[in-house]
């Protein structure tokens, strides 16, 4: 099974799936793995791997080590084309659709492709869309792009449907790491009524109850990073999966 059918299977037999988004440069490497292996033993469907900007070189021997220590997917989460490792199950293969840098656009991807390739990694195409979030976030300073504004709907409806009829297999809504402001159940519902693809819902979610409110409003995938860096118990672990998992 590839893994976005696991992805697929894990949205059917569960609601919604739960992904924890794990920064190789916030930690060192013990305590990388000890949290991949936690979030692995108390309801994590998988793990993301990867950030905006990388401050070490060692990112292939991060995710070997991660891979190695747990049993869900080990997928790629990359900031830009060089953020590969051969240990991966996946790669999200990002195009920043909300922007119009050619770079991250398709730049990037011809850069990546032929090293995927040679890898071995599955890559699972993914229209990747930043929502304002009310400050500026990494991805929206390092992309060198306009975020769609959370007030605004059907911008994102537009964006995700073009993402569908480009062959995308997925949409991610995104707030950015650490932002203040989560995307809007109001924008997720319009564009889960609107789109056909799963959708990821990642950004600024910092409680169990959020998660389960964006999961009622249509994500099919919360991305869960910055509040489980900051305070990740075993019990906040196992609340998101609870309250993610219907
Ligand atoms: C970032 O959506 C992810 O790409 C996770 O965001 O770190 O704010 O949880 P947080």
């Amino acid at each position: 099974m590839s893994i976005l059918e696991y992805l697929l299977q894990v949205r059917e037999e569960k609601g919604a799936g739960y992904l924890v988004l794990l920064d190789p440069d916030k930690v060192d490497r013990t305590t990388l793995v000890e949290r991949a292996v936690q979030c692995a033993n108390n309801g994590a469907d998988a793990l993301l791997i990867g950030s905006s900007l990388l401050f070490s070189s060692d990112l292939d021997e991060a995710v070997g080590q991660v891979k190695q220590s747990v049993n869900i997917p080990v997928i790629l989460f990359p900031g830009d084309a060089d953020h590969l490792s051969r240990y991966a199950d996946a790669i999200l293969f990002l195009s920043l659709l909300s922007g119009r840098n050619p770079h991250y656009l398709i730049g990037a991807q011809c850069r990546a492709a032929p090293l995927i390739k040679c890898l071995e990694i599955e890559p699972i195409p993914t229209g990747y869309l930043l929502i304002d979030s009310g400050h500026t976030t990494s991805a929206e300073f390092m992309s060198d792009t306009r975020p769609i504004p959370r007030e605004k709907p059907s911008i994102a409806m537009a964006h995700a449907l073009a993402a569908e009829y480009l062959g995308m297999r997925l949409v991610y809504l995104e707030a950015g790491s650490g932002a203040r402001l989560p995307v809007p159940s109001d924008m997720i519902r319009q564009v889960r009524d609107y789109v056909s693809i799963p959708l990821i819902v990642g950004g600024g979610i910092r409680d169990p109850q959020t998660a389960s409110d964006k999961v009622d409003a249509g994500a099919d995938f919360i991305v869960i990073g910055t509040i489980l860096e900051e305070q990740g118990t075993r019990q906040l672990i196992r609340d998101f999966a609870d309250a993610i998992h219907r």
